[in-house]
């Protein structure tokens, strides 16, 4: 594919092909672990594809088919967090997967190899994750001194049921990819050599797809579990369709031309 920079980070490569945006963790060196630096070039990158209009979906990855992401980088964790250049401790990836469950695009993990710790929570809350049959899954926090009871848990648990949550951050053992399809936690397994193929033929297919639609749904699908938060997503995209309609636009004139609006003629639906 000919993929185009959008724009240089350091850690990452922010990319766009044919409608769909690419941010890909690039230190395959330590399996794509991330550093807090990694985590607000990809934070910057999610916004940036968010406001693209040009971007209809974003795919998630990481470099070098070793690992999709090995979670955060255990050589700059300090006291309180993954310490950054700037010497403050930070847990920003809690940021980052807002920000995935927010933006109003479908967002597919494309995982191969390692999927670990931290980097396991990121395909989890990314909409759709397709991996390639050296994938790898698992968490590791209560083995390195960590965990993430957010959406790594409850979301997780979501997905593949309370038992079986609770036995990946138990027991921390590692699930391989038909492993992984069997719970529901991906989507589709292909062989490493057609993942971007089936990847972006998935993005493809959304990208034909209305994506007014798609932007309802994830919202709805997240209002479920995200109780008043969810509901405030939804409730913005309702008031964003409402501002489409005549009726809306009925209130915003009157006000601007100093009169009583008339909204007389618009129905009143059963
Ligand atoms: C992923 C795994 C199982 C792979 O094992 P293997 O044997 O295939 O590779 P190896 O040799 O362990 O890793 C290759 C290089 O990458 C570094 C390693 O240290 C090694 O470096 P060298 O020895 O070649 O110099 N590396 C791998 N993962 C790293 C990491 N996370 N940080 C720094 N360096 C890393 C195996 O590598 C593994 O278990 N990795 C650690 C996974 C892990 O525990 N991640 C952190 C979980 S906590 C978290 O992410 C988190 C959270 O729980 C809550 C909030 C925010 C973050």
């Amino acid at each position: 594919y000919n993929w185009t920079t959008l724009k240089e980070y350091k850690e990452i490569l922010f990319q766009f092909y044919n409608g769909i945006a690419k941010i890909s963790i690039n230190r395959p060196q330590v399996h794509n672990a991330f550093t807090p630096r990694t985590v607000m070039e990809m934070s910057e990158a999610m916004e940036l594809a968010r406001q693209n209009p040009d971007v209809g979906a974003v795919i998630l990855t990481g470099e070098g088919g070793k690992a999709f992401c090995s979670g955060g980088d255990q050589s700059v964790r300090g006291h309180g967090g993954y310490v950054g250049e700037d010497t403050v401790p930070r847990l920003n990836v809690l940021d980052l997967q807002m920000q995935i469950r927010r933006i109003p695009k479908p967002v597919i993990a494309m995982v191969a190899g390692w999927a670990i710790g931290g980097g396991h929570v990121l395909h989890v809350v990314c909409d759709l994750t397709v991996a390639a049959e050296n994938a790898r899954f698992g968490q590791t926090g209560p083995k390195v001194g960590s965990f993430d009871g957010g959406f790594g848990a409850s979301y997780l648990a979501r997905i593949v049921g309370q038992k079986k949550a609770r036995e990946i951050w138990f027991l921390c053992d590692q699930y391989d990819a038909q492993e992984a399809l069997q719970m529901g936690l991906v989507n589709k397994v292909v062989p490493l050599e057609q993942l971007e193929e089936a990847t972006v033929a998935w993005c493809e297919k959304m990208l034909e797809r209305s994506p007014l639609a798609l932007r309802m749904l994830k919202a709805s699908f997240n209002a479920e579990l995200d109780g008043q938060a969810g509901i405030q997503q939804l409730a913005g995209d309702a008031t964003l369709l409402y501002y489409l309609s005549d009726e809306a636009k009925e209130g915003k004139n009157a006000f601007l031309e100093k009169r009583k609006p008339d909204f007389t003629q618009y129905p009143k639906f059963p």
